[in-house]
C-alpha cells in the first residue's frame, strides 16, 4: 500500500528534478490540508474586502499577493479522503484533499495560479465558466499542452465576472473526475451589485459520485451511471457537516454538479430562489420560488432564502437512491412477499441464505452488523428521535435564534428546544393492527428462491442459522451484505 509518506517522498523527488531552484523560489508555497472538517471562512488579509464563503467539509486556498496579483498554488496529487467516519477513499485531488481548496477572488482581480502535477499521468485545469484568454482555458491538446507528471504550469487571467464557478481537469477527464479532481471558485463582486445580494451565510459545495466497493479504497473509474456513493464535497452523510445559521439570516447555497446525472436539490421548511448560475446572476424578473431545484451535469446554481423558521431542516438530493450509501441495485423487490417457512426450507439447502426486504428496507438503518473494514452503512445517522435512515447527499440546515452572527458552530438538535405541542406524536390508544399479508400456506406453492445466486449475495460471516420449526419467530432476518453487487 502506498502511504502518504511515500507519496510525498516521491513527489518531492519529481519536483526537484523537473523544476529549477530559481523557479521553485518564485512559486508560492502550496498549502496542504489534511482534515476533512469544514474550515472557518478565510477572512481576506489583502486585496479588496468581501464576505467569505464556507466550503462544506472543505477549505479556502490561501494566496500570496505579489505585485498586485493574487497568486495561488494548486498541487494535483493522490490524496486520502475520509468520506465518512470509518471510511477512507484513495482519490486524486489538490493540496491534500478532494475536492481541492476553494479559490475566492474579487471581480477585477488579476489571478495567477501555479499548478504542479504530482499525479502519475498528465493533467490540466479548466476554469469552468470564466471569461479568460483562450490559452488559459485549460483544455489539454486544444488550448495548451498537457501538464506532464512533475511539471508546473502557470495560468493567469483577470476574474472578469462575479459569480459561482468551479475548476476541474480537462485531460483524461473520465478518470480524473471519477477520482475526485475538482474544486470550487467564487468571484465576489467588487462593489454592490444590483443582482447580487449581501448575505450573512454563504455555503458552497460540489456534487460528486464514486463507485467504491465496500472494503476497497479506490473508485472504479469505468462506472458510467451506477455509482454507489453520492457525495457533497467527497463526503457522504453522516459525514457531511450541518449548515448552521442564525434565524433571520439571508443564506446563499452555491452548488455545482460534476457527477454523471442530475440532482434535484431540496430544502425543507423554506422557499428559495435561484439567484445565479455559472452563467451569472439571474435577472430578478426570471426568479421564482422553489423548494427543489434540479442541477444538471456541469451546471452550478446559487440558491438564496431567508432562514426565518427555526428548526433542523433536512436538505438533500431528492433522488432517494442518492441519499443512500454503498448498496447494490440489482436486488428483487420483496415487499409483501411472505417468507414464513420459506427461509427455513432454503436454509436447509443453502445455509447462508437470508431473507430480506419483506417489510421494506428500514431495518437496514438500525442493524448492528459487522461491516467490511472500509465502507459506510447504507442507511445511517442518528437524530434526536431515532435513526435518520439516510446516507449520501443529505445534510441538515440548522436555524437558531441564539446562533451568533458569524458563528458556524453546530448548535445541537432542535428537539431539545422545540416548543411543547409542536412535534408530531403518537395518539395513545388508537393503534390499529399493522398492515401485513396473511402468512402463506407452509408449502408456499409456486414460490421459488429468487435467483440461484441469491445466497451468494449474502455475507457468509453474517449468516444466522434458521432453525427448522422456529420459522415463524425468525421469518425475517435483514442482513447488511458485504458486496456491492449484493443486496
Ligand atoms: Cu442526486
Amino acid at each position: 500500500m502506498l502511504s502518504r509518506r511515500n507519496l510525498f517522498v516521491g513527489a518531492a523527488a519529481v519536483s526537484a528534478a523537473s523544476v529549477s531552484r530559481v523557479a521553485l523560489a518564485a512559486i508560492p508555497e502550496a498549502v496542504q490540508q489534511t482534515s476533512p472538517d469544514t474550515a472557518p471562512p478565510l477572512i481576506p488579509n489583502s486585496g479588496r474586502p468581501y464576505n467569505p464563503v464556507v466550503t462544506l467539509n472543505g477549505w479556502t486556498c490561501p494566496w500570496r499577493m505579489k505585485d498586485g496579483v493574487k497568486e495561488f498554488h494548486l498541487v494535483a496529487e493522490p490524496v486520502v479522503r475520509e468520506m465518512a467516519p470509518g471510511f477512507k477513499a484513495h482519490l486524486w485531488g489538490y493540496n491534500g484533499q478532494s475536492p481541492g481548496p476553494t479559490i475566492e477572488v474579487v471581480e477585477g482581480d488579476r489571478v495567477r495560479i501555479y499548478v504542479t502535477n504530482r499525479l502519475p499521468e498528465h493533467t490540466s485545469v479548466h476554469w469552468h465558466g470564466q471569461r479568460l484568454p483562450n490559452g488559459m482555458d485549460g483544455v489539454s491538446g486544444l488550448t495548451q499542452p498537457s501538464i506532464k507528471p512533475g511539471q508546473t504550469f502557470v495560468y493567469e487571467f483577470v476574474a472578469r465576472r462575479p459569480g459561482t464557478f468551479m475548476y476541474h481537469p480537462h485531460a483524461d477527464e473520465m478518470t480524473q473526475m471519477a477520482m475526485g479532481m475538482m474544486g470550487f471558485w467564487v468571484t465576489h463582486p467588487k462593489t454592490r451589485h444590483p443582482l447580487i445580494s449581501e448575505v450573512q451565510r454563504d455555503f458552497c459545495f460540489l456534487l460528486s459520485s464514486y463507485d467504491i466497493d465496500p472494503g476497497s479504497y479506490t473508485p472504479k473509474i469505468m462506472t458510467m451511471t451506477d455509482f454507489n456513493l453520492w457525495s457533497w464535497n467527497s463526503r457522504i452523510f453522516p459525514g457531511i457537516d450541518s449548515l448552521n445559521v442564525r434565524h433571520g439570516d439571508r443564506v446563499r447555497l452555491r452548488v455545482g454538479n460534476l457527477t454523471m446525472t442530475n440532482h434535484p436539490i431540496h430544502l425543507h421548511g423554506h422557499e428559495f430562489e435561484v439567484t445565479g448560475t455559472d452563467g451569472g446572476p439571474v435577472p430578478k424578473s426570471a426568479r421564482w420560488p422553489e423548494v427543489t431545484t434540479d442541477i444538471a451535469v456541469g451546471q452550478m446554481r446559487q440558491m438564496e432564502f431567508i432562514a426565518d423558521e427555526e428548526g433542523d431542516w433536512a436538505f438533500h438530493c431528492h433522488k432517494s437512491h442518492h441519499t443512500m450509501n454503498a448498496m447494490g441495485h440489482d436486488v428483487e423487490t420483496l415487499i409483501g412477499v411472505d417468507h414464513t417457512g420459506l427461509a427455513s426450507k432454503i436454509t436447509r439447502l443453502i445455509p447462508d441464505y437470508m431473507a430480506m426486504g419483506e417489510r421494506g428496507m428500514a431495518d437496514m438503518g438500525e442493524m448492528e452488523m459487522p461491516l467490511p473494514d472500509n465502507t459506510a452503512p447504507m442507511m445511517a445517522g442518528q437524530g434526536p428521535y431515532g435513526g435518520l435512515e439516510m446516507g449520501g447527499m443529505f445534510s441538515v440546515l440548522k436555524v437558531r435564534k441564539q446562533q451568533k452572527a458569524g458563528d458556524y458552530s453546530d448548535p445541537g438538535w432542535y428537539a431539545a428546544q422545540a416548543p411543547k405541542g409542536t412535534v408530531a406524536a403518537p395518539v395513545p390508544g388508537a393503534a390499529a393492527p399493522a398492515a401485513r399479508q396473511a402468512p402463506a400456506p407452509a408449502a408456499a406453492p409456486g414460490m421459488k428462491p429468487h435467483k440461484p445466486g441469491m445466497h451468494q449475495q449474502m455475507h457468509p460471516q453474517m449468516h444466522q442459522q434458521h432453525k427448522p420449526g422456529a420459522a415463524a419467530a425468525t421469518e425475517v432476518k435483514v442482513r447488511k451484505p458485504s458486496k456491492h453487487e449484493g443486496h
